[in-house]
């Protein structure tokens, strides 16, 4: 079942892509340079000073960037931000304006016709705006009036479950609790949200596996290892403040070892722009060893990893695991031990690619390590056997007792600022009875108990059955989820959308029948909803929870905070009348901190705890006791089988990733300096084997084919090749152009996050010219 081929709106500029060498260290001062012109550009100097000496300070604002923590308060820099954060800054802070006379010029249609930069770097949106009927314009409407259109539609649903609310990972502490109480008081658990296209296999995983679905480390704990293993991440564009950490660690006579299949620049070198040394372009060297995976060989590495490590101690009893830990706290070691055991080291070597050799290599680094980090992202969740990659690593890191303990631990490196927090709030389609009785008990209602759609099932209800609303709380679903020919349509089957944003996104313009879009102040502005200066809070990835005061002048007099607007909601859904005192809650956060305080575990005393500067820490059992809140009461070892997937002659995995110049969906620029794209997005990188093999040449133009088991074909096309280093058989190209590439049934096992780092594909002559 051939799919037509997806080619969405392309930027003029790309006519001029470049390709130059890759470069192999990240920062320095072209970093600062780029990031303070940008900011100029875009917000103007005063504005740009004020915010850049704002970002991540105990009295400033979190960088909305990433979720990567900020140091205690008397080790932060001046300047304690990253290129990347200081584009996103920016990026909020834009002058341009879309105003209601910008929407009358551009019918629903010509947005559509827009790529992703053009339509976000209109500006910012300031005004509400409604369509009405599947009408061809945007109007303007008041907040009054939106509020009562959304009521009306969610009354006229025939159950609750008919609704879909989507949180994409900015969202705060305090708006991410409104909202799941504005949903569950509704009457569903329908809330998708990023986290399930991102680190669901790690949530999953973890909790399987050591009880608590989030790492277990600090800051300190990085600076203190004397191995860390970056598996899957590319940290010199997605947390590059993250390279500080590394190179404390690295100056505190760290190892560290990069698991990658492309050689991503700050994997390598970093030129940290704080340092003479890091300007002079001298810096410091990141990895030891760079391990060049195939796409998916996670698993069957860290496989290899614990059968040497047993292998290494059967050599020399009591050197290498730590017996005591696993005596006392683990479960599950003898299957474990035997299975591994019996490792297929060929089935290794054919899905890793790796010699044997570089594989002991990095397993005598573990076998001598005291203390090991293991941090990860999108290359190890975004695969169908990535809850399984998971615990293996766990596996690993059980045998040596690397968890609750200095210097040691394991590090998920969360993507969205405050997409962890989104969850400890609430936001997810299956929390546990224990939160919805404590939500029953402080609000007198009854919560739905059944499980709701996750962002995959959303789509297929929305798909199945016309007529539903869809609400996002930020983000662009219709660009970051799987199977955009699928998921665009599905969308514009609702009744209703509804999206709360800051910049236009093509998700307004595959709209529902009706649609709001509801303008909202961003993370940097001021918040003076009732009539007093509100801060919020968030949650970083070592779960660590602190405020967040936005301090500047607000894009427009119009915009909301995201409290204010899923309260005027609430109102006109439920009345003044109700159980859940939503008018207080709109002009007093601290009423909704109060609450929380009462909800969530471990927020006990929230508003106190959260007025410290710097904040607090969520406890972590296993983190803070070495306690696993598991079934068992202990840590589980698992024991997975490795699976070994030849592919068809002349097929390629494919992985679609970030270039160094965009946030997620958001397209800041058409560069990727480090891997040496300029004016251009529409790129796969090839290994010279694979061009020489498939016939093609470095500068040829091919569509690109996705081939899905149930023998249905998805395409997209006009891809410029690009030859470089990656393992034969692995191609890697820009999300989101791939998306229309990922099959909506091809996710991860136990997690259904969408496979966006393993699709199978062909390629084919570009049958367009552009
Ligand atoms: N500037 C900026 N910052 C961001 C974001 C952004 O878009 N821009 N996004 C934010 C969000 S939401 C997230 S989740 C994070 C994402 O941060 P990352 O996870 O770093 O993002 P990706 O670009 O998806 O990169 C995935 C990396 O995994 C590697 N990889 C792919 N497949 C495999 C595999 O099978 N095995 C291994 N070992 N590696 C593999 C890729 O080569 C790539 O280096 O960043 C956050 N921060
Ligand atoms: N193929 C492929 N697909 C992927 C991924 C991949 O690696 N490959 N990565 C996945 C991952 S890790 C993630 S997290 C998702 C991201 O999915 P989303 O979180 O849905 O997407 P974003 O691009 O971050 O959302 C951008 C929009 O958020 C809005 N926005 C920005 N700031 C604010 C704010 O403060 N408040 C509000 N209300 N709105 C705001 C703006 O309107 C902006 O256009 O995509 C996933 N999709
Ligand atoms: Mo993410």
């Amino acid at each position: 079942m051939p799919v037509s081929p997806i080619h969405p709106p392309t930027d003029a500029e790309e006519s001029g892509l470049r390709v130059t060498e890759r470069k192999s260290a990240a920062a320095g001062a072209k970093a600062v340079a780029i990031s303070v012109r940008r900011s100029f550009r875009e917000q103007g100097l005063v504005k740009t000073a004020r915010n850049l000496l704002r970002l991540n300070q105990a009295e400033g604002f979190d960088c909305m960037s990433c979720a990567w923590p900020d140091p205690e308060p008397g080790e932060r820099h001046t300047a304690e931000f990253c290129e990347n954060g200081a584009k996103a800054v920016a990026w909020e802070g834009d002058r341009r304006q879309v105003t209601p006379e910008f929407f009358a010029q551009h019918p629903i249609e010509d947005l559509k016709t827009r790529s992703a930069h053009w339509l976000e770097s209109q500006g910012r949106l300031l005004h509400p705006m409604v369509r009405r009927g599947g009408g061809t314009h945007y109007e303007p409407i008041s907040w009054d009036s939106a509020f009562a259109l959304v009521a009306s539609h969610l009354n006229r649903l025939a159950s609750p479950d008919e609704a879909i609310f989507y949180t994409s990972g900015r969202a705060s502490n305090e708006a991410a609790f409104v909202y799941q109480l504005l949903v569950r008081a509704f009457g569903t658990n329908n809330l998708p949200d990023c986290s399930n296209m991102c680190h669901e296999s790690t949530g999953v995983g973890l909790a399987e596996s050591i009880g608590v679905g989030k790492g277990t480390v600090s800051l300190r704990d990085i600076h203190e290892a004397d191995l860390v293993i970056l598996s899957g991440q590319n940290p010199g564009t997605n947390h590059p403040r993250m390279l500080s950490a590394l190179e404390t660690a690295k100056r505190n006579g760290a190892t560290i070892v990069a698991i990658n299949p492309l050689p991503e620049a700050g994997l390598f070198k970093f030129d940290n722009p704080q340092t003479a040394r890091g300007m002079s372009g001298i810096g410091t060297r990141l990895a030891d060893e760079f391990v060049q995976i195939r796409s998916g060989g996670d698993l069957a590495l860290w496989q290899a990893f614990g059968h040497l490590l047993l292998a290494a101690e059967g050599r020399s009893p009591g050197t290498v695991l730590d017996r005591d830990f696993v005596e006392r706290h683990t479960n599950g070691f003898e299957e474990y031990a035997a299975h591994v055991e019996d490792l297929d080291r060929d089935a290794v070597v054919h899905a890793t690619g790796l010699d044997w050799s570089q594989i002991e290599r990095v397993a005598a680094l573990l076998a001598s390590s005291e203390r090991t980090v293991n941090c990860w992202a999108m290359g190890i969740t975004q695969h169908r056997n990535a809850v399984n990659t998971i615990k293996e690593m766990v596996n690993v890191a059980l045998l040596q007792g690397m968890i609750g303990k200095p210097g040691a631990g394991l590090c998920p490196v969360r993507g969205h600022s405050n997409v962890q927090g989104d969850r400890t709030m609430g936001i997810w389609e299956q929390m546990p009875d224990g939160f919805l009785d404590a939500l029953r008990d402080e609000f007198g209602f009854e919560p739905p108990r059944e499980h709701g759609y996750d962002s995959i099932a959303a789509v297929k209800a929305m798909d199945a059955s016309p007529g539903k609303v869809f609400v996002g709380l930020g983000g662009n679903f219709s660009q970051a989820m799987s199977d955009t020919g699928v998921t665009e349509p599905a969308l514009e089957k609702c009744a209703l959308t509804v999206q709360i944003s800051t910049k236009l996104n093509r998700s307004h313009a595959v709209a529902g029948t009706d649609a709001l879009i509801l303008p909202t102040l961003g993370r940097t502005e001021k918040d003076l909803t009732g009539g007093h200066v509100q801060k919020v809070t968030v949650e970083d990835s070592m779960s660590a929870v602190h405020a967040s005061h936005g301090r500047s002048q607000p894009a427009g007099e119009l915009l909301r905070s995201e409290v204010d607007i899923l309260c005027g909601v609430a109102r006109a859904l439920f009345g003044d009348d109700h159980s859940v005192p939503w008018a207080q809650f709109a002009t007093d956060y601290d009423r909704i901190r109060d609450s929380i305080g009462r909800v969530v575990p471990g927020c006990e005393a929230y508003a106190e705890k959260i007025a410290r500067s710097g904040g607090f820490t969520l406890p972590h059992p296993p983190r803070d006791d070495r306690a696993f809140p598991t079934a068992s009461g202990k840590a589980e070892f698992t024991v997975s089988p490795i699976q070994v997937t030849t592919l068809p002659e002349g097929r390629l995995v494919l992985q679609s990733l970030r270039s160094h110049d965009q946030f997620n969906t958001t397209i800041y620029g058409l560069d990727d300096r480090y891997r040496g794209i300029h004016s251009g997005r529409r790129v796969v990188f090839i290994s010279p084997d694979d061009l020489h093999e498939l016939g093609y040449a470095d500068g040829d133009r091919v569509d690109l084919v996705s081939e899905w088991t149930d023998g249905s074909e998805r395409r997209a096309d006009d891809f410029r090749l690009v030859s470089y280093s990656t393992p034969k058989g692995c191609v890697a190209a820009y999300y989101p152009e791939t998306n229309p590439l990922v099959p909506l049934d091809s996710f991860a096992e136990g997690s259904r996050c969408p496979t966006s780092k393993w699709v199978q594909v062909r390629l084919e002559p570009a049958h367009r010219v552009v």
